[in-house]
């Protein structure tokens, strides 16, 4: 719906296309609110795509859509973290190749940051969370310092989107203006929206989150897909040549954005969508896990893989399905391009989530649940692999690239994340040649932080460090 006014045969256009879809009630109120709420109710009604809407209603909405992993399921080919004999030539081509798409700013960044961080408590966009060790520098600082050092490694000047969605856009753009945009360039960032799903109620009707407002949620970061479209972004990309997207998640601060080893072996393979995994900590792991079904790598999140696999094993002991995924991937701009091109026939699937939303009962009061009462409705950006021709899959080690914030206390939350933060540098500056004093448990006896505009990994840092580091015990250390 679009172009609607409220008086006249608009309205009872959109009377009409509400009645035939059962959802008259999204303008209960509409005779006490003011004509301003009035433009606000349309806009957002006119905002609710009926046609991608109402078949899921009954297959996604009234009832779960069952779930049955594919009957001959087999663990995903991959690419090891550190090349053998037999690779040694094909990476280091790979990372002259990465070098060149960098260098010419063929590639650009790209992270969704659109997601509610609910899990973490934290009151603002997930991207302004402090973690870093010494500097307490923010998850945005440190991707934007990333994109900074690899500029000045390479002599690029890359492009970086970040995806938000309209309850956080506002604050996130101007957390990066109130910090003069961390060093980079404003013309080469590039906010856009996420799109919106509405919520439902167990039977199919669409909640209102005030008389003039139905309550929407972000539609997943698969939405990007789309998202990149409206928003103009890949047209743009296409107008600067730009060949990949290196797609990260706002949460993990160790991630390698823009990876040249990573991005070679993508371009020189012919891979559209390309993925990095590790191995799982325990076979339950809350990550999903890299799958051939039909020939056709895919990705089974863990609430959907069967017990029996996740517990499978080789026959020499090890995990079967062993290869987390954990939110790194490169897509290439004409994967993104052909799978937007028929709108109509979208091929993400959409995932089903029971959630508590607050909504505004029949009465007009607002009700705050204390238990989970409606539906939302996501789409996952690694559904788009079974589409990609050629994927790739690379390996990486867990203690140099994932360590997510997810939650306020206990596992993948901010004191782990730091942690790892501090055990990655302490390792790097070892494998510089440095002394690192540690205590007798092993851990690193004091913390370190080495910006990314000092280096961006292990060997570059033996480049840059000139000088031996002073570092005491017990103190903080931090190079930039
Ligand atoms: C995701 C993956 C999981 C694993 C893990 C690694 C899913 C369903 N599962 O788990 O397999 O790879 O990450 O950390 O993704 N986001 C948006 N818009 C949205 C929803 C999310 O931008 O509508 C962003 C969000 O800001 C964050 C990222 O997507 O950067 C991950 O979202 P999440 O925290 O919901 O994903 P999680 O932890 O369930």
């Amino acid at each position: 719906m679009s172009g609607v006014g409220r008086t006249g045969t608009d309205l009872d256009a959109v009377k009409e296309t509400l009645a035939c879809q059962g959802q008259e009630h999204v303008l209960a109120h509409w005779d006490s609110i003011t004509d301003a709420q009035r433009d606000t109710l349309l806009a957002d009604i006119a905002r609710l795509n009926f046609t991608a809407i109402a078949p899921l209603i009954d297959t996604h909405v009234r009832r779960e859509p069952s779930f049955t992993p594919p009957s001959n399921l087999e663990p995903a080919p991959s690419l090891p973290a550190r090349p053998g004999l037999d690779e040694a030539g094909q990476y280091a081509d790979a990372v002259k190749r990465g070098v060149e798409l960098i260098r010419k700013n063929r590639v650009a960044a790209f992270t969704v940051a659109g997601g509610a961080g609910t899990r973490l408590g934290f009151d603002g966009p997930k991207g302004m969370f402090p973690i870093s060790p010494v500097k307490n520098k923010s998850l945005f600082q440190l991707f934007a310092e990333q994109i900074l050092g690899t500029n000045r490694r390479y002599g690029a000047d890359l492009r970086w989107y970040v995806m938000t969605s309209p309850s956080n856009d506002a604050e996130t753009r101007r957390f990066f203006e109130e910090h003069a945009f961390f060093g980079l360039s404003p013309q080469r960032v590039r906010f856009f929206q996420q799109g919106l799903m509405p919520a439902f109620d167990k039977e199919g009707r669409i909640l209102l989150d005030a008389p003039d407002r139905i309550a929407f949620s972000p539609d997943g970061h698969g939405g990007s897909l789309l998202a990149l479209k409206h928003s103009g972004a890949l047209a743009e990309m296409a107008e600067a040549d730009i060949e990949a997207l290196t797609y990260i998640q706002v949460d993990n601060p160790l991630v390698h954005m823009i990876d040249p080893l990573f991005l070679g072996l993508h371009a020189m393979t012919g891979s559209e969508m390309s993925s990095k995994t590790i191995p799982k900590a325990d076979d339950l792991e809350r990550v999903g896990n890299f799958a051939l079904a039909d020939g056709k790598v895919t990705v089974i999140e863990y609430s959907d893989l069967p017990d029996e696999l996740a517990h499978a094993r080789n026959p020499d002991g090890s995990r079967k399905f062993d290869q987390g995924s954990i939110a790194i991937h490169i897509l290439s701009r004409a994967f993104i391009e052909r799978m937007t091109a028929d709108e109509a026939h979208f091929g993400l699937p959409w995932h089903r989530a029971v959630k508590k939303v607050p909504y505004l009962d029949a009465q007009g009061r607002r009700i705050e649940p204390d238990a989970p009462n409606a539906i939302k409705l996501e789409a996952f950006i690694f559904d788009a692999l079974p589409f990609a021709d050629k994927p790739l899959i690379l390996q990486t080690l867990r203690e140099e690239e994932f360590s997510p914030v997810k939650n306020a206390s206990g596992i993948d939350s901010a004191e782990t994340a730091r942690r790892d933060m501090n055990h990655r540098a302490a390792a790097w500056l070892e494998s510089a040649g440095y002394y690192v004093p540690r205590k007798v448990d092993n851990e690193p006896n004091g913390l370190y932080e080495i910006s990314p505009t000092f280096a961006l990994d292990a060997d570059h840092l033996r480049e840059v460090m000139h000088e031996i580091p002073h570092m005491t015990p017990g103190g903080s250390h931090y190079w930039e």
